[in-house]
């Protein structure tokens, strides 16, 4: 395929509470994660009250990620890596996130994993909030359906934006900041935005409250990071999935476009520093009483991200129904299978064209930069007799992903500043909280059980991605 140039950022990506465990060690408080229990396809992690003795919490161990640190870089390094992402755990800072000054344990363990980085020629891309809010937030505060959260939240950024200025350059504020358009999981809700819906409350208002506090709190973190290092690129975080309209039936083709429009406004007033008409209408229509003030607008103007960092895994399909009217959009409800597609263990369809859609749609719309910083195949592994797994599959569904991405930028002329693997090393699937449910180039030896000598094994993939970074992405 095509060479790219020799400053793409390849690598691979990975979020703190879904690796390091040490959940409760170096003075760390406990997040959102910390309260999930272990699940499976087609069963929802219960978010437990606190941390409730006897149950399975399988963040808590991770893959130990905090005392391997320096293996796992080395191991990224050999690859050829010249980018990993990870996220710096907000509870490692403020372990209750209210707190006036911040850990000092916490912020010297990411001096010590970017140095380690930086030694290898790794450039960390950092994201600040990834499903790890303080429960002590959830719990004293209401997440993010509270106005004060917002200073909370820029008390942590400019904590690690002050601190790590001469380490760190690409930052993004809110991973998947719109996965909580799917307002009717409590998933998404409490990993989004720490949030806890009370009975007859209207789940959706809510969601839109917190996402415009969190939307007005990356901006305001956008001004002061940018104030402290002019050379900072700070991005926003969404989570893409084209959707299709099943048919070329008008009312399907317009079903999917207002779809569209409610899981990617966040990512329109990101970039654009505003709301877009649609959803002043959506708004005014629905009745909602939102707070959202003059001096908000100001703000998110003069917050802009400078490029889209964004999350692709399979695309979705619509079709409309009739008696929905307004075209409105219920993510658990209105989704129908796409027949050309065949799907994952995990019932992920397996689009690798729908990335190149949607590197096309956002080039089109946004015109910045775009940076795919996370793609990969949840999977299960067996290490065969070799003591090797043979993951021809995933070599697959990257290798097509990449070859994608490639005619975009080549073929089509889009932007991308880099592209990293999602879970480069097997961790917790945020999704179901499984170890089973892998995604890595290196084999981690830790089980749903609890069980495993955590003893890490690059698999086929690990010497296949090593060539494709080698070749610049000639060799898939
Ligand atoms: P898991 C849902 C849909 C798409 C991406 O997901 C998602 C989710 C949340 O489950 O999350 C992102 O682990 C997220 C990562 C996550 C990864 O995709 O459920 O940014 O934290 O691990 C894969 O298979």
């Amino acid at each position: 395929m095509y060479k790219l140039s020799d400053d793409f950022l390849w690598g691979g990506a990975v979020a703190a509470h879904q690796l390091e465990g040490a959940w409760n060690v170096g003075g760390k408080g406990v997040s959102v994660a910390d309260v999930m229990t272990g699940a499976k396809h087609g069963q929802e992690r219960e978010i437990t009250d606190g941390v409730v003795e006897g149950k399975h919490y399988p963040n808590h161990d991770g893959i130990d990620h905090y005392h391997h640190y320096k293996e796992d870089i080395a191991l990224f390094a050999e690859m050829g890596f010249k980018c990993f992402r990870t996220s710096i755990a907000w509870t490692r800072i403020f372990p209750n996130g209210d707190e006036s000054a911040p850990n000092e344990e916490g912020l010297q363990f990411y001096d010590d994993l970017f140095d380690e980085c930086l030694k290898h020629n790794i450039e960390p891309v950092v994201t600040l909030s990834h499903f790890e809010l303080p429960l002590h937030i959830v719990e004293e505060y209401g997440g993010f359906r509270n106005r004060q959260v917002i200073d909370l939240f820029v008390r942590f950024a400019t904590a690690c934006f002050a601190r790590y200025k001469d380490k760190v350059k690409y930052w993004m504020t809110f991973n998947e900041i719109n996965n909580q358009a799917d307002y009717e999981r409590d998933f998404t809700l409490f990993t989004n935005s720490g949030i806890k819906i009370k009975e007859g409350e209207d789940r959706e208002e809510i969601m839109h409250q917190a996402a415009h506090y969190e939307l007005v709190a990356s901006a305001k973190a956008v001004q002061i990071g940018h104030a402290i290092n002019p050379d900072f690129e700070i991005g926003c975080m969404v989570n893409f999935q084209p959707i299709y309209p099943l048919n070329s039936k008008p009312e399907d083709v317009l079903q999917a476009q207002k779809a569209m429009q409610k899981r990617y406004y966040f990512s329109d007033v990101h970039v654009f520093g505003e709301y877009p008409e649609y959803m002043k209408a959506f708004f005014k229509r629905k009745n909602f009483d939102l707070d959202i003030t003059d001096n908000d607008l100001e703000i998110l103007k003069a917050g802009k991200v400078d490029y889209v960092g964004f999350s692709y895994y399979k695309s979705a399909t619509i079709q409309h129904q009739d008696e929905n009217t307004y075209y409105d959009y219920n993510e658990s409800h209105d989704l129908v299978e796409n027949p050309h597609l065949d799907r994952s263990d995990w019932d992920w369809e397996i689009d690798p064209i729908g990335l190149r859609v949607s590197m096309n749609w956002l080039y089109d719309r946004y015109r910045i930069p775009l940076f795919i910083v996370e793609n990969g195949f949840g999977a299960i592994d067996e290490v065969g007799e070799d003591g090797v797994v043979h993951d021809d599959y995933r070599i697959e569904y990257l290798g097509q992903h990449i070859q994608e991405m490639e005619k975009a930028i080549v073929e089509d002329g889009v932007k991308c500043l880099g592209y990293t693997t999602w879970g480069c090393i097997d961790l917790v699937s945020a999704g179901t909280g499984e170890l089973r449910k892998r995604y890595g180039f290196i084999y981690v030896d830790k089980h749903d059980d609890g069980s495993g000598s955590l003893e890490r094994k690059p698999k086929d993939s690990f010497y296949w991605y090593k060539e494709v970074i080698d070749s610049q992405g000639e060799n898939l």
